[in-house]
């Protein structure tokens, strides 16, 4: 079997569920060529020669511009925090590497319009990561909407709702956290977890034109790691927006890291004329589903588990036997089956860099009209 040369730049979480899905992806699915994990980059020899080794790569090195000059690698991919994207994003794409980066595109829509330009003047396949859309329930709700089952859309509402840096002595910065220091992330919880909630909602509902927000940093100083400092915190810790989509549709989005007891809750729902959806990452499996066609004494929610077989429920039939279930893993094997099937059949596949500027855009919008306290129009507002 022909192989595909990956190299790894990061090494954290997401180095993690990236490996993952390279190391299992032709166990389940079929493709022509073979992932072959080759090296593995990151700041600290020692952690990520640790790290390459758990994982089977063949090396490390703390030098991506080593990775990206060597001949033998096919497709870069980016792990890094979020304001080191676009410098490895334009360099790999200028030595005519595949490239897939990490959520969210950038930093900035200006640094997004760059990367864009690199890999398409480069003509390189490229993906950015937001996984969730790969979830089969979430799949499935896609193309029962594409299939019109829903009707008119009303309402779009989302949530990404975590706990994890309520307490005051979570530094900012460093490997860990670097989620938390603005020079690093470019937002809080804006790129990080809203992020998501708008990618799926363009691929679900279309364009967003006009955003509302408000956004709000509870704790206004912080230890940075790095510096041993306490410093300002520049990041959004909550931020909750209402938005007007293309198709006339009404949104409301919150995301924050202060509602305690949520780890990871994202949940979406959608309001149509004939029916409505429901979704919850914790239970990520089940689509609730309510259709007003269904006989009026019989009419209620359904949960439907996403496990059936035979084509009409995405991707499930690449794993065991109907009834059970997948879970977060999957999703980025899911995105890396689809990626890779699409390069192979010369089809572009999305999330691509330029799909992920439109949520950049949108993140960006929101940011300057938490900053204004005005209604904000995606296209202008964000530049
Ligand atoms: C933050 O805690 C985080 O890890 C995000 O960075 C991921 O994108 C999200 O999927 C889970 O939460």
């Amino acid at each position: 079997m022909e192989t595909l040369n990956v190299g790894m730049i990061g090494y954290g979480f997401m180095g993690r569920t990236h490996s993952n899905a390279y190391r299992q992806v032709c166990n389940f699915f079929d493709l022509k060529r073979q992932p072959v994990l080759k090296v593995a980059c990151g700041r600290d020899a020692a952690n990520v020669a640790a790290f390459a080794k758990q994982w089977g790569y063949e090396s490390s090195t703390t030098d991506w511009r080593e990775v990206i000059a060597r001949d033998d690698i096919d497709l870069v991919d980016i792990c890094v925090p979020n304001n080191l994207h676009k410098e490895i994003a334009v360099a790999a794409a200028e030595a005519g590497k595949m490239v897939l980066c990490e959520k969210p595109l950038a930093t900035s829509v200006a640094d997004g319009r760059e990367m864009v330009s690199a890999v398409e003047k480069a003509g390189v396949p490229n993906l950015v990561s937001f996984n969730y859309r790969r979830v089969p329930a979430v799949t499935f709700a896609k193309m029962l909407i594409d299939e019109g089952k829903l009707g008119q859309i009303f309402h779009y509402r989302a949530n990404f709702l975590q706990d994890w840096t309520i307490a005051p002595d979570v530094p900012q910065g460093g490997p860990a956290t670097w989620r938390l220091d603005a020079a690093a992330a470019g937002s809080g919880v804006t790129g990080d977890l809203l992020a998501h909630c708008i990618d799926t909602a363009l691929w679900q509902n279309g364009s967003i034109t006009q955003v509302n927000a408000m956004t709000e940093t509870f704790i206004k100083e912080r230890v940075h790691a790095e510096t041993g400092q306490t410093q300002p915190v520049g990041i959004d810790d909550a931020c909750t927006f209402f938005c007007r989509f293309g198709n006339g549709s009404l949104g409301n989005f919150e995301s924050t890291r202060y509602a305690r007891g949520h780890k990871a809750l994202y949940t979406f729902e959608i309001n149509g004329e004939h029916a409505s959806i429901r979704w919850d990452l914790h239970d990520l499996h089940r689509l609730e589903w309510f259709d007003h066609n269904d006989a009026e004494r019989l009419r209620g929610w359904r949960s439907i588990h996403v496990t059936d077989h035979g084509g009409e429920q995405p991707y499930m039939d690449h794993w065991w036997v109907p009834g059970l279930q997948i879970g977060y893993a999957e999703s980025f094997v899911h995105q890396v089956a689809d990626f890779l099937g699409a390069v192979e059949e010369g089809r572009t596949y999305g999330p691509t860099f330029a799909e992920a500027l439109e949520t950049q855009k949108v993140c960006e919008a929101v940011l300057n009209s938490a900053a204004s306290g005005q209604w904000v129009d995606v296209t202008s507002g964000a530049g």
